[in-house]
């Protein structure tokens, strides 16, 4: 099987299992298992916070961000497809008590004007807003990039307004390579990021979350309260080291991946995808003009060996990552292009005896 289904199935390296097998480990309840301490000190720093929580996952770093961030009753401004949003079981709503003010974007990519016509005052109808957040990159839209001004703008416009800002960075390491940027430098005006260890970076799991010592703190506390109290994690966390300093400079090669994919897929009649807009390693495209719909040509390619999913009525997402290589993209490309071309022929041939 080629999986191109998301960058979350990568496997540990060689050099990620040597780690885990060697950690030194204590219970990290206690603050006592050292290869936590080391990463989340790491972390923070490659982060440019005061402090890091390592998390179980992404989706509770984003929700242990939005709750020390918010109020109960407060809204958060997103974009309308953000993860937070949309793939994580409304823990927005169900653990920080806020209303989501979505706005609808072209790539996934908030502006300050469209932030600033949604923040609220407090006033005696409307729920205050709490915090705004930004996602870097943008998964959904493909993988797509703020650029730096944008971002200094909606921090520094929200900071003025009182609002603080966080930034779902999943993959920011990806945005650093893209860019040319530092993490450090990304993230420098949000008050908190969240990034993953286990997408592109390779580890078997584990999220972080970086921002100021007294936020993290109160994180700490949500962490054992959802259950992420996880004793002795050294293990994992050994892994994720491994994978903030050997993973972050292989990222350009999944990047030229997904571009060439992006090239070959416009190729293919009906589908349509602009090549120069895949900045990462996230390519979606949409097949609604080949004739069918992404969920068959999801399943038809699995037939083929060939993984990648449909996100939703228009298009399908295929996401490159270290366990798969060009010779294996030219492989998914070809199959790709023959599933659509044989639909074509199929729909063609049936329209005329009908
Ligand atoms: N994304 C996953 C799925 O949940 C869709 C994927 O396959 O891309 N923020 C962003 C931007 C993400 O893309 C994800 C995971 C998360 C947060 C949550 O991370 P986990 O899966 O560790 O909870």
């Amino acid at each position: 099987m080629i999986d191109l289904r998301s960058d979350t199935v990568t496997k540990p390296t060689p050099a990620m299992r040597q780690a885990m097998f060697e950690a030194e480990v204590g219970d990290d309840v206690y603050r006592e298992d050292p290869t936590v301490n080391r990463l989340e000190a790491r972390a923070a720093e490659i982060a440019g916070k005061e402090a890091a929580l390592f998390v179980p996952t992404g989706t509770m770093g984003n929700t242990i961000a939005i709750k020390v961030l918010t109020e109960h009753g407060q809204e958060v401004i997103c974009d309308s497809r953000a993860h937070l949003l949309d793939y994580e079981l409304s823990m927005m709503a169900w653990f920080s008590g806020c209303l989501v003010r979505a706005i609808p974007t072209e790539r996934g990519l908030l502006s300050w004007d469209a932030v600033r016509r949604q923040i609220r005052p407090v006033n005696p109808y409307g729920a205050p807003t709490g915090a705004v957040a930004v996602e870097q990159t943008h998964n959904m839209a493909g993988g797509t990039v703020y650029p730096m001004s944008t971002l200094c703008e909606i921090c520094d416009g929200a900071h003025e307004r009182g609002v603080r800002v966080h930034m779902d960075g999943a993959r920011i390491f990806n945005a650093s390579a893209a860019l040319g940027i530092p993490v450090h430098e990304i993230a420098s005006r949000a008050d908190t990021l969240m990034f993953c260890l286990s997408k592109g970076l390779g580890a078997p799991s584990g999220s972080i979350l970086a921002g100021p010592a007294s936020l993290m703190d109160k994180g700490r506390l949500y962490r054992k309260r959802l259950g992420g109290g996880m004793r002795q994690v050294g293990m994992l966390a050994a892994a994720g080291l491994v994978a903030l300093e050997e993973s972050p400079a292989k990222l350009v090669i999944d990047h030229a991946n997904a571009k060439f994919l992006a090239e070959g897929l416009a190729k293919v009649p009906g589908v349509q995808i602009d090549p120069s807009k895949v900045e990462t390693n996230i390519v979606v495209f949409d097949v609604s003009a080949t004739g069918h719909a992404p969920a068959d040509v999801s399943a038809r390619l699995r037939q083929r060996g060939i993984l990648m999913n449909a996100i939703n009525d228009r298009c399908v997402r295929a996401v490159t990552h270290y366990d798969v290589d060009r010779a294996q993209c030219i492989a998914a490309l070809e199959a790709v292009t023959e599933t659509l071309l044989e639909t074509q022929a199929a729909t063609t041939a049936s329209a005329k005896t009908s």
